[in-house]
């Protein structure tokens, strides 16, 4: 089994973030930042299929897992990260146990699923098939991600599929859906992945879940949350900057008095 797929499924601590820049370079800061894992956002970014392959290629420069979120359900999207050599691949926006079944028909080989055969990098471009057939069912992390009204009122039945090796929870799509968003929403949104959590936990299921800054991984992981995805590359890039911004014109205003 591969470290990165024990690791989750041993609900080790793990702290990723989603790649959202679609450049090698940036899955190289990103990498060599000291992250368990990076996630490559199809969903919601701007990320051709060609250019995935390549960032997937940066990540293992740096010996980085490298997970592709998907856009949808579609089978062939699912095969397409993982012949580039995904390390894992997380389904967004799953909410019945028949789509979760979908979700490990499309990752997992037979007898497991019907993944197709084919000569992708995963597989040295078709030279070592028959090494990559005997080990991708067992390396691969699959993840799915409850995040909606639904899937919230399916839990217990999503998480009883065989093959699914974690539970990832979306606050931002949930809130939407169970309309919990903003302080008012606040306890409800609690409640809801609490449920959700502990359910999966009991179905020996990780958890994992995305958070936009590290203020309260510690409160979660008591919870039993085991897997992070902390923000973006966008998101720090974007705070990073408006920090050091800021320091700067506080610094600078402090000696030059003229106005603007
Ligand atoms: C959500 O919050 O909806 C997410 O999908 C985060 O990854
Ligand atoms: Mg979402």
């Amino acid at each position: 089994m591969s470290d990165f797929r024990r690791s989750c499924i041993e609900q080790t601590l793990l702290i990723g973030t989603f790649a959202a820049i679609p450049h090698p370079v940036a899955i190289e800061v990103t990498a060599a930042s000291g992250v368990d894992f990076l996630c490559i956002d199809w969903e919601h970014s701007q990320i051709g299929r060609e250019r995935i392959e390549d960032l997937i290629r940066a990540a293992d420069v740096h010996r980085v897992p490298a997970m592709v979120r998907v856009p949808g359900h579609a089978a062939e999207d699912i095969a397409t990260v993982l012949d580039a050599g995904a390390a894992g691949v997380l389904v967004p926006r799953v909410s019945t146990a028949e789509q979760a079944r979908a979700a490990v028909k499309a990752t997992r080989y037979p007898p497991l699923g019907a993944r197709g055969v084919g000569p992708g990098r995963a597989a040295a471009y078709g030279y070592r098939i028959p090494d990559y057939l005997a080990k991708a069912n067992v390396e691969l992390v699959l993840a799915i991600q409850v995040e909606t009204a639904e899937g919230l009122a399916n839990i217990a039945e999503i998480v009883a599929v065989d093959g699914i090796d974690l539970i990832f929870i979306g606050p931002g799509d949930l809130s939407v859906s169970i309309d919990a968003m903003g302080p008012a929403g606040e306890d409800r949104l609690h409640a809801a992945i609490s449920t959700i959590t502990k359910t999966a936990l009991s179905a020996g299921r990780a958890v994992g879940i995305f958070r936009p800054s590290a203020d309260d991984i510690g409160a979660w992981s008591e919870a039993g949350i085991s897997f992070f995805m902390l923000a973006s590359d966008t998101m720090f890039l974007g705070a990073g900057l408006a920090a050091g911004v800021d320091a700067a014109r506080v610094d600078g205003e402090r000696v030059n008095k003229k106005e603007r």
